[in-house]
């Protein structure tokens, strides 16, 4: 296959606009025709017309007469058009039925949906499905009475009939969009009905469409819509737009969600919850997910991207958006931990890899390769530091001046700088490079008492990428205090004022910052916050650490100081195992440990999350050589270690938050609640322990055996069985298996006992996922079920990095299995080989021999085309 690549650099106007776009889907059993009158409007005198498109064209007309076209490529081109606005009608064939890639017009349990964003539209018709081209949408769909009942799209209903045993409705949406936030459903779904008034007064109505039997399950997804309206109108002063907002669930998809205006289609993963089948986790999904494609409707869908390498303009705002969301619904400090530890899992590793891009991606060839966590985590992360750099107040005046600008716009990342910049009067130019420097920049500081004062010297450097090689200093707010040997933190005097907490601007490769007025010996407590998405290095002692983890007064700092601690610890029994000799007792960690399990003072979540041993990913980001195995054992040495020293105390902290659970009097009839999911996840951490210590099989027997009180509740259910789901025992796999079987018919749930086959450390595991992939409840064509089994798989290191590339073959046969209907899936799955070139020679070879089985591929889609490609360059 030819490949083609777009740049940013050649981004041009569209040559035509469309102002009106009037679409008529006639539905029927095997098929769907559906007509587009598109109302043109030139830009540009004597350029061809060219409209993208794959789907069976069946006519093409222009003013109303049949035209002639050249048809190549998926791009449907029109030469000697008007020079005046001008009408194109044309009729297409589609089947949804066949569709397994769920995007574009696709079938579901019998029900049809769309997926637009970001080229799904031109499978439907022809189209300039580009996000620069907003067009005002009016959607007549036509079907079956009894088969369809529901027949939904944007906007609001303005016209209904019926003739026979067919019926119509007619959807006018008021504000123009992009076809990427086009969608269409049609079927049998319960409908589950709320309002909400807005500040001024008008009354929204809220209608979220379920599968019947799922309609029990709807209530806390309502709730959290209502939250996040309220919400963005509070903190943004946004209100909703549109009389009617609508929520459709569907269990075939490619994502979590999507914002499509005034009807958000949703995996069902992030809508349907209830106390048997949820955990807190799941609740707090929700939260997230519902509130974040809500914020969209004004950072995406009122402002939008003007062309899709400027993704981030509405990705990273809204999760920006949607952190800052949760984080005031309930534990700010624990939620932002459990950011930056997705970040420093997930897009680290893509950051150092053969697919790290930039923020804003110079260049692509299959966008829906560009979903990633450097354009989302990363991007909001980039976000946040514009809010450190200008405080609440200063990046609420750029918000507002951004939507003053720009509403009802396609624009870029600078647009949104600028915005920021100029509201508040400063020159940010140099923070330009957070868009187009990939690569996660490291901090090298040093420090010193000298003359009355405290020097920090900060050199930056950002490493060469694939992408590009010489890379400049950045403009990099660090946020920083000084804690005193007694745990308090020692005032300073910066620039003038005299503070206990500042943020410097770095924006030199090396810069020297003096804080005046200290005196005594103190500890740098840097980066506060996470104020930047860097790697940090400074040559703290151990007692500097355990100083700032027992007494820094910013919990990011202070966990930070933990993490520090347990990297440094699996480091040194990596080394002690690659010489043959036993790992350290780590007395010092140890004791620490105790010390944060005896913390009375302590939120129970926060301590959960000071438990936290960093996953092998982020304990081999950086190295080279890897050997995923000696980490592996490294980490889980130290895991045993540090369990056998406390178990004790970890005995002891679990009888009491079990207590503190049954006296809220908040826990039966079971409830999501912040206060007890922070109860539960410390709970979850300790049972992680607690199965390694030597009391450690009186624990399985003890759940076992107890099993009837805590399956009341899927949190402590799930939390049992991810603690015991590693040993190679057979009271824990009876657990599992009849999970399993109480949960067969609760599609969601499957889902976790996948995950739980998937990621086992048993040495059965290989055996049990060949088993899972035959289970009645499963589909490889499922999105949700493919990556609960397979990509949990290919994060499980001791079987993917099985030492006979047993672990790689399988991946590889199911990349190319799942290619040939879901290419989105495959190239998500694909990525698990990212790692290829980092790993030790045997590995390698073994890697990269199944990355060149599935390059060769006949017909390999250009999605995993796309990274195999850069994995192998
Ligand atoms: N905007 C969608 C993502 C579409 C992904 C297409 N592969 C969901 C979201 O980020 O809100
Ligand atoms: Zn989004």
């Amino acid at each position: 296959m030819s490949k083609t690549v777009h740049y940013l650099k050649d981004y041009q106007t569209p040559a035509y606009q469309i102002s009106e776009t009037s679409l008529h889907f006639d539905i029927q059993d095997s098929q769907t025709v559906v007509t587009a009158t598109l109302q043109i409007e030139p830009q540009r005198s004597g350029e061809s017309l060219v409209l993208d498109g794959s789907a069976e064209l069946l006519s093409l007309k222009i003013n109303g007469e049949a035209a002639e076209y050249c048809l190549a490529d998926e791009k449907l081109t029109v030469e000697n058009v008007p020079h005046e606005p001008f009408c194109v009608e044309v009729q297409t064939r589609i089947l949804p039925e066949a569709n397994k890639s769920l995007m574009g017009l696709y079938a579901s349990g019998g029900n049809l949906f769309t997926q637009c964003e970001p080229e799904g539209f031109r499978k439907i018709t022809y189209y300039a499905d580009r996000p620069d081209v907003m067009a005002k949408f009016t959607t007549t769909i036509e079907a079956d009475k009894t088969r369809y009942p529901v027949l939904l799209s944007n906007g609001n209903p303005v016209a209904k009939g019926e003739s026979g045993s067919r019926h119509w409705v007619k959807w006018v949406d008021p504000f123009a969009k992009p076809s990427y936030l086009f969608a269409l459903v049609a079927g049998q779904l319960a409908k589950t009905e709320d309002t909400f008034v807005t500040r001024s007064g008008k009354t929204v109505k809220i209608e979220f469409y379920t599968a019947a039997a799922d309609q029990a399950k709807v209530g806390f997804a309502v709730e959290s819509l209502k939250h996040a309206m309220k919400w963005d109108e509070t903190r943004f002063g946004l209100e909703y737009d549109l009389d009617i907002f609508m929520v459709v669930a569907v269990g075939d998809f490619n994502m979590g969600a999507m914002e499509n205006k005034g009807l958000n289609i949703f995996n069902t993963k992030y809508v349907l919850a209830d106390s048997r089948t949820a955990t807190d986790s799941d609740f707090e999904g929700i939260e997230s997910v519902i509130g974040h494609e809500y914020f969209h409707n004004w950072t995406g869908n009122r402002v939008t991207c003007r062309d899709w390498f400027q993704l981030s303009l509405k990705e990273g705002l809204t999760v920006f958006r949607d952190q800052e969301f949760s984080a005031d619904r309930a534990s700010r400090a624990v939620r932002r931990i459990d950011n930056i530890r997705l970040l420093r899992q997930h897009q680290f590793p893509e950051d150092a890899g053969p697919t790290a891009h930039p923020v804003r991606p110079a260049s692509y060839e299959e966008m829906n390769n560009f979903y990633t966590m450097t354009v989302y985590e990363k991007g909001a992360e980039v976000v946040r530091m514009y809010h450190t750099l200008l405080g609440e107040a200063g990046f609420q005046k750029g918000m507002q001046l951004y939507f003053q600008r720009h509403d009802g716009q396609a624009v870029t990342c600078d647009d949104f700088r600028m915005a920021m910049a100029e509201a508040n009067g400063i020159n940010l130019d140099q923070f330009a490079l957070w868009y187009s420097q990939a690569g996660t920049p490291t901090l090298d500081i040093t420090g010193r008492l000298k003359n009355g004062g405290f020097e920090l010297t900060v050199k930056q450097s950002i490493p060469p990428t694939p992408d590009m090689a010489d890379k400049q200093p950045m403009m990099i707010p660090l946020k920083v205090a000084l804690i005193k040997r007694n745990g308090e933190a020692a005032a300073f005097t910066y620039q003038g004022k005299t503070v206990e907490e500042t943020v410097l601007l770095l924006t030199e490769a090396e810069q020297t910052f003096r804080l005046e007025g200290v005196a005594e010996d103190v500890v740098p407590s840097l980066l506060r916050g996470f104020s930047a998405p860097v790697h940090c290095r400074y040559p703290y002692s151990e007692a500097d650490l355990l100083l700032l983890l027992a007494h820094d007064t910013d919990e990011f700092s202070r966990w930070e100081a933990g993490q520090t601690l347990f990297r440094r610890a699996v480091a040194d029994n990596l080394q002690a195992l690659a010489q043959g000799e036993a790992c350290p007792p780590h007395q010092g960690l140890a004791a620490a440990v105790k010390q944060i399990l005896n913390d009375q003072t302590l939120d129970a979540a926060f301590k959960a999350v000071l438990l936290s041993v960093p996953g092998s990913s982020e304990l081999w980001d950086g190295a080279d050589n890897i050997h995923p195995l000696h980490y592996h054992q490294a980490r889980e040495t130290l895991l045993d270690t540090l369990a056998q020293a406390c178990a004790e105390e970890l005995a002891a902290v679990y009888q009491w938050a079990a207590a503190q659970e049954a006296e809220s009097g908040l826990a039966q009839p079971y409830e999501y609640h912040p206060q007890l999911a922070g109860i539960r996840s410390l709970l979850a951490a300790l049972r992680l322990l607690l199965v390694r210590t030597p009391q450690g099989g009186g624990y399985v027997q003890q759940y076992s055996d107890g099993y009837e009180q805590f399956a009341r509740n899927m949190t402590h259910e799930i939390s049992i069985l991810n603690a015991v789901n590693h040993l190679d025992n057979e009271a824990a796999a009876q657990l599992l298996a009849d999970f399993g079987h109480r949960f067969a018919d609760d599609a969601l749930v499957m889902d976790k006992y996948f995950a739980l086959i998937g990621s086992s450390h048993r040495s059965d595991t290989p055996q049990r996922v060949e088993a899972a992939l035959q289970h009645p409840k499963f589909s490889l064509e499922n999105p949700n079920k493919a990556r609960a089994l397979i990509g949990s798989f290919s994060r499980n290191v001791p079987h993917f990095h099985a030492e006979n590339g047993s672990g790689y073959r399988f991946v590889a046969d199911k990349v190319i299995a799942i290619d040939r209907f879901n290419p989105q899936i495959a190239a998500r799955l694909v990525q698990a080989f990212n790692i290829c070139k980092k790993l030790e020679p045997h590995r390698r070879s073994l890697m990269s021999a199944e990355l060149q089985r599935i390059a060769a591929q006949p017909s390999l889609s250009k999605d995993v085309g796309e990274i195999v490609g850069k994995i192998l360059a």
